[in-house]
């Protein structure tokens, strides 16, 4: 039970690998004794080591050992970053701060846990990106806005909960590096408008100040009509005095309640949500408003750039919800205050399995940027079929913009060495409720640690994590590790088959995004389009098309433009392209749809094999969860199958070279 409830921390027993002789006397040096990091760092040495190899260990402070670990404070270690050396029976963990420290212990523990040996080890991190940030969707009823994993355990009948479970996440966040939670929705609506009003704030601190204990700075999503709904001023403009006096008063109310908060997460002019559009103002006047009133307390505003017009006309041709991000922010680049960070989907659109990166990224050249991927599978299986996501954002990360000469990765721009800024990061939309597994489907809690671990060290490979966590959340067997790495591995490229084709992505159920829906979204106000026809399908995003393209820098810009250099995984998000054209594989587009889709549903089923001869070697309950999602992810394979090959057979009137059935 403790290995299905306590995710990569069940601390179950193992191999001592001559590890047992380190562990019997840890002293530190130069720490804070009374420190709260401190402590919930010695506690997590003490269960860690206690139910992985039965040693009791002995903490001291300032003595010198002859043998065992030494925790040392030294300023010349990079900020949270740390290292570990073992010389001669001493093994040194060293960091200049007490998140480094912690992250330190967590990466002994890990070792331990992946059945490591402590002799000769040397092991140096620094993190990736200052900010590294996990985002909920939880609303304050207790529902999560696409969650896949129970309810929230943040929010219970609007009420705010601090209990065993909420410190439990704070070690799972941790251990991984996280140093940054966003607790509420970013569609704030209703109760969750008050997190900010005294009926909640005891509440928020008392959360707050468990997350310090663990390095996690806590941040809350805001309403930007708040003032409006909170009877404040009747208008949310963000240069009325009115409503900045509003402001100044109630921030000034939060923090002198809430000192250590990280600040604001706010989704304005989005879907729906009042933005200083409204008010005929720009996103920075609405973004520079709160952050000049929340810098005197060292507060950060982070400003979501999805808007886009959601009430597009589908006979428009012109519009093109992929420009929107960019046409919308671009302009005002330079104009946002240093403490403002500028939060950018990975992609134009909207979280698919396959998209080009947003140009806006690195589009910016004066502006502080946030990466926000998203860990929820709200469109890549729901947590019912597995897709390890950790290969999507490695390739993310490392995506050449062309926005300066040297530093110019993604990877580059969010961890500041491109533009030489401190306020950058890289987030995620979390895929946790209050399921027993934390994640519903077991195998997508590879994602849930993934995202730390990446964001922290993002020169770790998709592989390396995901047998990271293979090892320290079901077993170190060899069999198990070998297994469960291949399904991890290949599931992205697997759901990506038998889904959506060369990146035009939806054709999902509208709303629910789950299973498919080819027409579903094709004739609405969304703005997400295949624009298939009798002759061909894909959106022509070319210069002869909705000028897309060319938001990006050269090279990349005439790349995506022609169809010939088009990276074929992106063909039909950027052209509209017949179904007779020769892919590089020498096959037509129409029989490259049907050969993935059939494709898809067989490597499903091998990996469905290959998990059932797990039986026995993993956990009893996580076997059992696991084998029903795949039992159910095999379903929506299949329907996927048939509805994408049939519905292209039937407008192209082209037969499946095979012969297979299609109806
Ligand atoms: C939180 C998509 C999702 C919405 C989500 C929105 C966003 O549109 O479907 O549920 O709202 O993205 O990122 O704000």
């Amino acid at each position: 039970m403790k290995q299905w409830t306590q995710g990569w921390l069940s601390y179950s027993p193992k191999k001592d690998c001559g590890n047992n002789k380190f562990l019997k006397k840890i002293s530190f040096q130069g720490f804070d004794k009374e420190s709260v990091i401190l402590q919930n760092a010695i506690k997590e040495l003490e269960i860690g080591i206690a139910g992985m190899l039965s040693v009791k260990t002995e903490v001291t402070f300032e003595e010198q050992l002859e043998t065992g670990i030494q925790i040392v404070k030294n300023n010349e270690i990079h900020s949270e970053g740390y290292n570990i050396e073992e010389k001669e029976g001493i093994l040194t963990l060293q960091a200049s701060d007490e998140r480094g420290m912690l992250y330190g212990i967590y990466a002994l523990l890990r070792q331990i846990s992946m059945e490591k040996s402590l002799t000769d080890i040397k092991i140096a991190e620094q993190p990736g990106s200052p900010f590294r940030m996990y985002n909920h969707w939880d609303n304050m009823d207790g529902s999560i806005e696409r969650g896949y994993s129970g309810k929230s355990f943040f929010f219970v009948k609007e009420e705010v909960v601090v209990n065993e479970r909420t410190r439990d996440y704070c070690r799972l966040v941790a251990s991984v590096g996280i140093n940054a939670v966003v607790i509420n929705n970013v569609n704030v609506v209703g109760p969750a408008t008050y997190l900010i009003t005294d009926r909640y704030l005891e509440k928020v601190k008392e959360m707050t100040d468990l997350f310090s204990g663990f390095g996690i700075k806590l941040f809350l999503s805001l309403n930007f009509a708040a003032t409006i709904e909170l009877g404040g001023p009747n208008s949310a403009d963000p240069l009325d005095p009115e409503v900045i006096k509003w402001w100044e008063q109630k921030i000034g109310e939060v923090y002198a309640k809430i000192p250590n908060l990280g600040g604001f997460l706010v989704k304005a002019d989005s879907e729906g949500r009042p933005g200083p559009f409204t008010y005929g103002r720009t996103q920075a006047d609405g973004a520079n408003m709160l952050a000049d009133i929340i810098k005197p307390y060292g507060g950060i505003i982070i400003w979501r750039c999805f808007v886009y017009n959601c009430q597009q006309d589908w006979r428009d041709y012109k519009t093109d919800r992929a420009r929107a991000a960019y046409d919308n922010f671009i302009k005002m680049d330079g104009d946002y205050h240093d403490n403002v960070i500028l939060q950018i989907k990975n992609g134009p659109m909207d979280f698919q399995v396959r998209e080009p990166i947003s140009p806006l990224l690195g589009g910016l050249k004066k502006t502080n940027q946030m990466l926000e991927v998203q860990v929820a599978q709200e469109y890549t299986g729901h947590q019912i079929d597995v897709c390890y996501l950790i290969p999507m954002f490695k390739e993310i990360l490392e995506f050449k913009t062309y926005c300066a000469k040297e530093h110019d990765t993604i990877a580059d721009i969010i961890s500041g060495r491109t533009l030489g800024n401190i306020n950058t990061g890289f987030a995620a939309v979390i895929n946790t409720g209050n399921d027993k597994n934390w994640t519903g489907n077991d195998l997508a809690g590879a994602n849930f640690y993934g995202f730390g671990r990446l964001a922290y060290n993002m020169k770790l490979t998709a592989e390396e994590i995901a047998e990271e966590w293979i090892r320290q959340a079901f077993s170190n067997d060899t069999e198990v590790v070998e297994k469960v790495l291949k399904i991890l591995m290949e599931s992205r490229a697997t759901y990506e088959k038998y889904t959506t084709p060369l990146g035009i992505g939806w054709m999902v159920t509208p709303h629910v995004h789950y299973g498919p829906s080819i027409d579903g979204y094709e004739y609405s106000r969304w703005g997400t389009y295949h624009r298939a026809d009798h002759l061909g399908m894909g959106v022509d995003r070319s210069d002869k098309g909705t000028g897309y393209a060319q938001q990006y820098y050269e090279p990349n810009a005439a790349m995506y433009n022609s169809m010939e250099t088009c990276p074929e995984e992106l063909l039909l998000f950027f052209h509209h392209v017949p179904y007779t054209y020769t892919l590089k594989s020498g096959k037509t587009l129409i029989q490259h749809i049907y050969d993935t889709h059939f494709e898809g549903v067989e490597e499903v089923e091998a990996m469905m094999a290959s998990w059932a001869t797990l039986k026995g070697r993993v956990n009893e309950e996580i076997f059992t969860v696991v084998t029903e999602r795949f039992n159910k992810q095999l379903a929506n394979a299949k329907e996927w199958r048939d509805q994408v090959n049939t519905y292209f057979y039937r407008k192209s009137g082209i037969a499946d070279e095979k012969e297979r059935m299609i109806y």
